[in-house]
């Protein structure tokens, strides 16, 4: 288990009062595992349905950062608070991202109903980290109206993080129609609402155009995705945009979605606790003579494989 200098709950009830350094510490304390090390702390962990959760995503070089940071301009002049949350801006394709996002969110820095955090998609073990789930719980029982998560959407793997959201904001560019994308489904299926964001460039109005046809292909949802035209280099179109994220959040309150996602979320992260406890124990007993015995007795035909694995998982939940 991960050693740490400080005390969960300590950290935890000066990030309540507004310090920002312990509520730092708390996020790196997630990152690295020790909450799933089993000391989480419960009122920390708590799903809330309180929070707006928004995931952002899009190619690289899409505008998420500078369209994030005009949103939380316009979500603290509505008078609420807003955390965001960037992951993986370590990734080649956001190469510099941290250095670029402070310049595009600073002025947001100094702000007390403002927190920024950067997260690392992929663990120290190359797995998808946990921690984006957990820092989300944690943002929400500390009071944030919003969270805002922003990750490209090049792979399965962001395309998950992101539709663990409530509502999910695909960022396209003009000209995105034509393109070839691998991933352009993927967008497709997980968007509750569609930016067209550099609209101050040539064929924004073709983009909308063909995006609408597509959408009206997939047809017949309760919900048909918006396409929102913005310039996030000078905000036109944000207030648009924060409109259909209220709106969409209304949809899924009043349709009972919003619960349903709550139930589906809960259940994933659940079972992911339990696969990864299994998991870790049934490494820890291969290793012991008992569990080198049952591999030979296989190799040897003295066993089948089912059986042992019956074994196998007895071993591993007697005392789980
Ligand atoms: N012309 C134009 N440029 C924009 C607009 N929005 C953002 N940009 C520029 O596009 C570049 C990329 O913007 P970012 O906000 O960093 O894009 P991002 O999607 O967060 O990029 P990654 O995080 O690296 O994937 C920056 O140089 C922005 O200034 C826009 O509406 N119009
Ligand atoms: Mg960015």
């Amino acid at each position: 288990m991960a050693e740490s200098r400080y005390n969960a709950d300590e950290l935890y009830e000066k990030a309540k009062s507004g310090d920002r350094r312990s509520l730092g510490r708390l996020v790196t304390m997630i990152e690295s595992g020790y909450f799933k090390a089993g000391i989480a702390n419960k009122s920390i962990l708590t799903p809330d349905l309180k929070s707006i959760l928004v995931g952002i995503t899009g190619a690289p070089g899409a505008g998420k950062s500078t369209l994030t940071s005009q949103l939380i301009g316009q979500i603290r002049n509505s008078g609420n608070t807003v955390s965001v949350i960037a992951i993986d801006p370590s990734s080649p394709f956001t190469g510099g991202a941290i250095l670029g996002d402070r310049i595009r969110m600073g002025e947001h820095a100094m702000d007390p109903g403002v927190y920024i955090r950067s997260l690392a998609t992929r663990g120290q073990l190359g797995g998808l980290s946990a921690a984006v789930p957990e820092v989300v719980k944690l943002m929400s029982s500390l009071g944030f109206n919003y969270i805002l998560v922003e990750t490209v959407g090049v792979g399965q793997v962001e395309v998950e993080i992101v539709g663990q959201a409530d509502t999910t904001v695909v960022v396209v560019n003009p000209g995105w129609g034509d393109s070839v994308q691998a991933n352009k489904a993927g967008l497709m299926e997980i968007a509750d609402i569609f930016v067209i964001n550099k609209a101050d460039r040539p064929g924004a109005k073709e983009t909308a155009r063909d995006l609408k046809s597509m959408l009206e292909l997939s047809g017949n949802m309760d919900w048909t995705p918006p396409i929102c035209e913005t310039v996030g280099t000078d905000g036109t179109g944000v207030r648009d945009l924060l409109e259909n994220i209220l709106n969409h959040r209304q949809y899924l309150v009043e349709s009972g979605i919003l619960t349903k996602k709550v139930f589906q979320r809960t259940k994933n992260e659940l079972l992911a606790m339990v696969n990864e406890a299994i998991v870790n124990k049934a490494n820890g007993y291969i290793e012991t003579a008992e569990g080198t015995d049952l591999i030979k007795s296989i190799v040897d035909g003295r066993e089948d494989m089912t059986a042992a694995a019956k074994t196998l998982f007895a071993m591993v939940t007697k005392n789980i």
